[in-house]
């Protein structure tokens, strides 16, 4: 932690909000540019949707491809000014990466338990890329997180799950940036909810900025399960849990009262959608956006293309926006997974021009 005068463009959330973090005058500044991210409107979609605005948080664009970024900031700093050498957390896939990254950059070693052939290849492509311990649990996610809060209990490694309230903190200033930039709270956000930190973290930024009179409003908070994985919808833990959306592949999330407090004081919902409407609105914010999701970013417009059909007349007057977490490219097979029509063709102009229709 030296070279505290690194200056990335973005500053980072430690820096740019340390007024609203658990900082002190020990913390290192640690950043890689995390936050200041996009708040793209939409230009086709809303059509379909039928409501006053509509907005992307592109949280793919932190430096990790997740919004996990935030949080893991935070996290990796207390955790260096904790005295800690090494971190662990149990992951789905991006909370993996950023630990991964975070730690490199620091100095620290990094654990990172993974549910065995669950984790989209562009997740571990990054684990490895940073060097981090991997460990392949034979298991789902759930376990591989029982086992990680065990092990931070009985030996000196930060946990750096969102169950560190961390994580928590520094997730919150998506919430802060949102209001910053649209001048108010929107009156709805979705989110999809996987482990339910983050659904839990916006809803806290939200507050704050309303009790700091930064905003003359709170959203209510409208979360999405993967239908498959949707214990907080079904009111009871999913012992299997099932859905392309590996990312929220989780059946017993660590933030559950967390996440009901958020749904119920804001006056929202948490639903499910079907991985159908999932890959539907995925391929469809890819082709009428330009916005190159993962599955699981995709499931909260999926529930918001859901609404539009089923209760048009509830998002009429609305501003809303969708938090899209993750980069598409972060799961590649899940991308080149539709049928692709990409002929091959000689090297030839002639060629090209006749498989282009221009002949
Ligand atoms: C792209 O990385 O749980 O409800 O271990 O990667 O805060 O869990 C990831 C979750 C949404 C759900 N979108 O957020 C992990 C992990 C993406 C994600 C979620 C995740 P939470």
């Amino acid at each position: 932690m030296e070279r505290l005068t690194d200056k990335p463009a973005a500053r980072g959330v430690l820096e740019r909000y340390r007024d609203r973090l658990p900082v002190t005058d020990d913390t290192p500044m640690l950043s890689l540019g995390e936050g200041g991210t996009p708040l793209v409107s939409s230009r086709r979609l809303i059509e379909r949707v039928g409501c006053k605005d509509l907005y992307f948080k592109l949280e793919m664009c932190n430096p990790t491809s997740s919004f996990k970024d935030r949080g893991m900031v935070v996290a990796v700093a207390k955790a260096l000014e904790a005295g800690a050498r090494a971190v662990l957390c149990a992951s789905t896939g991006n909370t993996s990466a950023s630990a991964a990254a975070y730690a490199a950059r620091s100095g620290l070693d990094a654990f990172v338990l993974v549910p065995h052939g669950r984790v989209a290849r562009g997740k571990l492509a990054q684990a490895v890329a940073h060097g981090a311990r991997i460990l392949s649990v034979r298991g789902n996610f759930d376990d591989a997180l029982a086992i990680a809060r065990r092990i931070s209990e009985k030996h000196p490694i930060a946990l750096v799950n969102s169950v560190n309230p961390h994580r928590i903190e520094g997730q919150k200033t998506a919430a802060f940036e949102i209001v910053d930039d649209l001048g108010d709270a929107p009156d709805l956000l979705f989110i999809p909810v996987g482990n339910a930190g983050n659904i839990t973290a916006y809803w806290r930024g939200f507050v704050e900025y309303f009790q700091a009179e930064r905003a003359g409003q709170k959203p209510r908070m409208i979360g999405w399960q993967a239908a498959g994985a949707a214990p907080i919808v079904r009111g009871e833990p999913v012992a299997d849990p099932q859905t392309v959306a590996t990312a929220i592949r989780i059946g017993n999330p660590a933030s559950w009262e967390l996440a009901v407090a958020a749904r119920d004081e804001s006056g929202g919902e948490i639903n499910a959608v079907t991985d159908e409407e999932i890959l539907d609105a995925y391929h469809l914010l890819a082709e009428e956006e330009g916005i190159f999701c993962e599955p699981a970013s995709a499931a909260c417009v999926a529930g918001l293309l859901k609404t539009a059909a089923e209760h048009p007349e509830s998002l009429r007057d609305q501003t809303i926006v969708c938090v899209i977490t993750g980069h598409g490219l972060k799961d590649p097979e899940t991308a080149l997974a539709i049928e692709t029509d990409a002929p091959e063709v000689d090297a030839d102009l002639a060629a090209v021009e006749s498989a282009m229709g221009l002949a």
